[in-house]
């Protein structure tokens, strides 16, 4: 229901732009903002209202930029702060908005905030910004076993790094080179607090906050329960949504976001978030956060081995899951839908199917499902274009530090070479990383240098020049989507209600806006093989608002749908 008063972000769909492989305007092979501020057209005619920049702060680019040296400035590699007041200069003149990245639940270990910390050693005044405990009791400082807890980073290895000079050691969640910031430490929270009001007052519309529900860990840093052939422990339930994340999200709204006077977008990337925690963090009443980016969809194709052990999607469980978050946040709270973004797989490899018969189509169906669901639709960069996975040869064709270390750890286990890069070839974020695809040209047209990561060789057809000529192509129908997005209430106001929950092919559902009468119907085949369904009562000879393929006859019941066809109807109630 629309409630009181809409946010301005209800109607609105995000681009995101990972600068690094978007446009290289100095031919250095990595992507700049220059370069972005030369496609900004682009994405104009695309229609999309606001743009999310991942990280172009100072960095060693150990995990790409998600490790900041500095939060107040630009990395040469990207430009200038000059170059990025002329950006929002020009997003802003396109009548778009700019939201940035902000990555506070850890900092590099090259910010001056660290080498403070660690420099200072037990008794500096900075110690107390970054985590740091002894080794663990009667175990020689620096040896395996020694580290104060039995936690795992998220990409291999142990959570802990020693530093010789202090004999403590520092948290990491993720690389050795992202130390976690202490939140506890309210001096903390004030500097970053300060550093996001720099960025509004420079003009920026709103953050997009880094793994932003981990930033509260249980005080006890207590061993985790550690899994059947681990080494390690399960640090998750000690830090995900930990005992002070509500307080912490709080007073940065009362103390930043509630302090601004310009109309803002926040959103918290929230690995390991419920339902339940979503709902709180995104109740307007509490004035926390906008919207929150849930894990759970993209989970559900994982085996028992973890992330690169990859099984088959059933889509019962996909409807399982986005139906809940779709009830779940319906009276309170809102979704953010995204498939993609810089750490996933590319979803038409994925979900979809990516050969040549029914790529573009399947592109176009997996778009039609996730932006007929209620809540803030995402794209990520090249999604527009169905954009595929990539087609790495070997370990040296991976730059991503998860993805090198994932290797290097499962070979020292004795995986066979074969079977991780098997993993890592439907898995690995890097995926999503080969460079936007502008042309059929040379390296795609992205770079006249030598790209950071090799184009994706279907660059040839798959491109945004090619697409923009052809109005039947999957640049156009997102398009289309997005102009739904702003011109059809349902899609905003709708209510969201599941069909044939049981269905393994078939993914249907309607959207009922009650202030216009306005019902919508979205049927969407997934799958190769055409798909006879029966369609509830009143829909014979219902209009099409859009379709990936055009209608040979009109809807009546029952109706067989082609392969990969998606269909969305519309009537008054
Ligand atoms: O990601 C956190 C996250 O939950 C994962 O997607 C993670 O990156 C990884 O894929 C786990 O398998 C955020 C950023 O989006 C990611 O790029 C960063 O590497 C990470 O935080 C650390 O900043």
């Amino acid at each position: 229901m629309a409630g009181p008063a809409a946010a301005w972000w209800s109607d609105a769909v995000v681009y995101q732009i990972y600068p690094r492989s978007f446009a290289d305007s100095d031919s250095d092979g990595i992507g700049d903002l220059p370069g972005i501020v030369e496609r900004l057209d682009y994405l104009a005619q695309l229609g999309v209202d606001v743009l999310w920049l991942s990280p172009v702060y100072p960095s060693p680019h150990d995990d790409n930029g998600y490790d900041i040296s500095d939060y107040q400035d630009i990395d040469p590699l990207f430009g200038t702060l000059a170059d990025f007041d002329r950006l929002l200069e020009a997003v802003h003149g396109r009548g778009m908005k700019l939201v940035m990245d902000l990555v506070v639940n850890h900092t590099s270990d090259e910010h001056a905030w660290f080498t403070a910390s660690r420099d200072g050693g037990p008794t500096g005044p900075r110690r107390d910004w970054y985590i740091w405990r002894p080794p663990r009791e009667g175990m020689q400082p620096g040896t395996p076993g020694a580290e104060p807890n039995n936690w795992e980073s998220w990409f291999s290895g142990p959570a802990w790094t020693f530093d010789e000079a202090s004999g403590e050691y520092y948290l990491h969640t993720f690389s050795r080179k992202q130390p976690d910031l202490n939140w506890d430490n309210p001096e903390v929270r004030r500097a970053v607090h300060a550093m996001m009001l720099w960025w509004l007052q420079r003009g920026v519309d709103g953050f997009r906050m880094d793994v932003i529900n981990l930033i509260s860990k249980d005080p006890a840093l207590p061993d985790g329960i550690v899994p059947e052939g681990s080494r390690y422990g399960f640090g998750h339930p000690y830090y995900v949504c930990g005992p002070r994340i509500h307080e912490y999200i709080a007073e940065m709204h009362r103390e930043v976001f509630a302090r601004h006077p310009r109309r803002l977008l926040t959103v918290g990337e929230m690995p390991g978030v419920t339902v339940e925690e979503a709902k709180l963090f995104t109740d307007p009443a509490r004035r926390e956060l906008d919207m929150v980016f849930q894990f759970e969809h993209v989970g559900l194709d994982q085996g028992p081995g973890g992330k690169f052990d990859a099984r088959p999607l059933r889509l019962t469980d996909l409807k399982a899951s986005l139906g809940r978050w779709q009830t779940g946040l319906a009276e309170t709270g809102w979704n953010s839908l995204y498939w993609n973004n810089h750490d996933q797989a590319r979803v038409v490899s994925r979900f979809g199917d990516d050969s040549p018969a029914h790529r573009d189509r399947s592109a176009k169906l997996l778009a039609t499902v996730l932006h007929l669901h209620r809540g803030t639709p995402y794209v990520y960069q090249g999604e527009e274009l169905g954009m595929a996975n990539a087609p790495f040869a070997s370990i040296d064709d991976f730059r991503d530090i998860e993805s090198l270390n994932h290797h290097r750890e499962q070979s020292a286990l004795g995986t066979a070479g074969e079977t991780i890069l098997d993993g890592l070839r439907r898995r690995s974020r890097d995926n999503a990383r080969t460079p936007m695809q502008w042309d059929a040209g040379e390296h795609a047209g992205f770079t006249t240098g030598t790209p950071w990561i090799a184009v994706n060789p279907d660059h040839t057809t798959v491109n945004a020049k090619a697409q923009l000529a052809d109005p039947d192509s999957v640049f156009h129908y997102y398009r289309r989507l997005i102009e739904l997005r702003h011109t059809e209430p349902a899609l905003t106001h709708g209510d969201f209600h599941m069909l044939h929950p049981e269905h393994e092919q078939l993914y249907a559902f309607t959207r009922h806006d009650p202030a216009t009468g306005t019902e919508l119907l979205v049927l969407a085949n997934f799958g190769g093989t055409t798909l006879t369904v029966d369609l509830p009562d009143g829909w014979d000879h219902s209009d099409t608002l859009i379709a990936n393929l055009p209608a040979t006859s009109p809807l009546t019941s029952p109706h067989t749908l082609r392969p990969w066809e998606a269909r969305v109807h519309r009537r008054t109630r």
